[in-house]
């Protein structure tokens, strides 16, 4: 497509976004600068909007709210929901019967973009691979913005605000869900990675077959000069990378491949591409702790050569990245003790994976809202590492349930995130870790996982030096 065809596709068009949330806000001015008729719908009320209602009547388009929404519909030629619109919500089964084009945000982004998008997706990794791979593009000399699902603290941009800003040799890196693929047709990555895939979100997709086929999506266009950076070794990555058409990378800790791949080989973090071997640095140069940590440097080593960075830089972005706020990041150490802050951590196999990167005796405070989850590999992880486990939230009994099940006598429950911390506190010892890994969504206690770590480092804060 052409600049002028690119920049003419929305004009004259009767867009209705569905969400007054970071999406819809993000998506409505870079709409009507290209000439669309934007108009906002949000199920919610006024009143539980709260400031982003302010922020919606400031950018001058109409508005249909709570039991008028679904007239936004009415003479739209696209429909845009925010990711948190579930595919039965009553609006987009209305906007599918009448046989509407429906497309995600991300969509309207790589449509709009001159940039080139390099697209990260998966259930856990997704947030550290695409700021790392951020980050050595920058090594790299390029002006990269970071955007999508992405949310950690100054790292919040929507893809669509990305894709209007950026210049055609100003790289895109895009975390993207699940829930922005449901409605993806054209969006095509220049380079796809797929970190791993374990049951997630099954509150919200029907079964692990639909959340996998919504993954899968992110290849779906690719042409055979794009390239696919897959996991080899999880089960249902592998699946999706047996079969696509463009250029495949797998990316595997302990085994090497012939082909273009990402490997560990005698300590070193090594690429293969065009049918060189490229070293890139020594795996125990990370600062990241654990092997889910190394796969993710692999992915974004893997990403970042098949685009052309240097070697050197994609070592050099390896060697200082320090790890994404709210993962496994260290807050403070009190008497021998260190809290770690992993309120990212939303889902079983993160927590599972979590508990192992720490390697030693922990605490660990987990709940909050279950996603339909199977607690059962959790369990196991916490009767093998942890020396006390505090639940909370509503999905607190499950968890202890699990845990005992597997044989960890060493439970209490608490009332508050407050309560939790100062339960762990009593029982850990010098040496120990007390870490926040909910296994959770936050919905029960907090408005979502950032303000939960951020209590979380409040709360430790506060702890009196002994
Ligand atoms: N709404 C309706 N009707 C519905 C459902 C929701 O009108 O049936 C309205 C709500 O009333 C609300 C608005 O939609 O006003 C919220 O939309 P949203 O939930 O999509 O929120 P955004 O602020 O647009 O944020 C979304 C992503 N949120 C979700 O996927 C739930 C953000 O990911 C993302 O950063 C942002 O777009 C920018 O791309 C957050 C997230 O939690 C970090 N993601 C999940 C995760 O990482 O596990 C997938």
């Amino acid at each position: 497509m052409t600049t002028a065809v690119k920049t003419r596709q929305f004009e004259g068009k009767r867009i209705a976004l569905i969400g007054i949330g970071r999406t819809g806000l993000a998506a409505a001015p870079v709409l009507s600068h290209h000439g669309a008729k934007v108009v906002i719908a949000d199920t919610a009320q006024e009143a539980e909007l709260g400031a982003r209602l302010g922020a919606a009547r400031a950018l001058d388009v109409e508005l249909f709210l709570g039991k008028t929404a679904l007239s936004a519909l009415d003479g739209a030629d696209i429909v845009v929901p925010s990711p948190g619109v579930p595919r039965d919500a009553p609006i987009l089964r209305d906007a599918v019967r009448r046989g509407m084009r429906i497309c995600s945000e991300i969509e309207i982004a790589y449509l709009l973009a001159e940039a080139p998008i390099l697209a990260v997706t998966g259930t856990n990794g997704k947030t550290t691979t695409a700021i790392l791979l951020g980050e050595m593009l920058r090594a790299d000399g390029r002006k990269t913005f970071v955007a999508g699902n992405v949310s950690a603290d100054d790292v919040k941009l929507p893809l669509i605000t990305a894709a209007h800003e950026a210049q055609a040799d100003e790289p895109i890196v895009a975390e993207v869900s699940s829930f922005q693929l449901e409605w993806v047709h054209e969006f095509r990555p220049k380079v796809g990675i797929l970190t791993n895939i374990t049951p997630d979100h099954l509150n919200r997709h029907h079964d692990v077959s639909e959340y996998v086929g919504c993954k899968a999506r992110l290849f779906a266009a690719q042409r055979p000069d794009d390239v696919a950076v897959v996991n080899a070794v999880n089960r249902y990555a592998r699946e999706i990378g047996q079969d696509l058409v463009s250029r495949r990378i797998w990316f595997d800790r302990q085994h090497c491949r012939p082909t273009d791949s990402a490997c560990v080989r005698g300590g070193q973090i090594v690429v293969r591409w065009d049918d060189r071997e490229i070293p890139i640095c020594r795996a125990d140069e990370l600062q990241i702790p654990g092997t889910h940590n190394l796969e993710n440097a692999l992915a974004a080593s893997a990403a970042a050569i098949a685009f052309g960075a240097e070697p050197d830089a994609v070592a050099e972005a390896l060697r200082k990245f320090e790890g994404v706020v709210h993962r496994m990041e260290p807050v403070r150490r009190i008497g021998g003790v260190l809290y770690i802050n992993n309120s990212m951590c939303t889902n079983v196999d993160a927590a599972v994976r979590s508990l192992d990167a720490v390697g030693g005796p922990v605490v660990v405070i987990a709940g909050g809202v279950s996603k339909n989850s199977d607690f059962a590999p959790l369990g196991a992880a916490l009767a093998r590492g942890a020396r006390h486990l505090v639940v909370l939230g509503r999905a607190a009994d499950e968890i202890a349930e699990a845990a005992r099940e597997a044989g960890l006598t060493s439970i209490s429950h608490a009332d508050s995130l407050e309560e939790a911390v100062t339960r762990a506190t009593a029982v850990a010892l010098p040496g120990d870790a007390v870490m926040l890994s909910p296994a959770c969504a936050s919905f029960d206690m907090f408005q979502d996982f950032e303000q939960r770590g951020e209590a979380f480092r409040q709360i430790v804060r506060s702890i009196p030096n002994v």
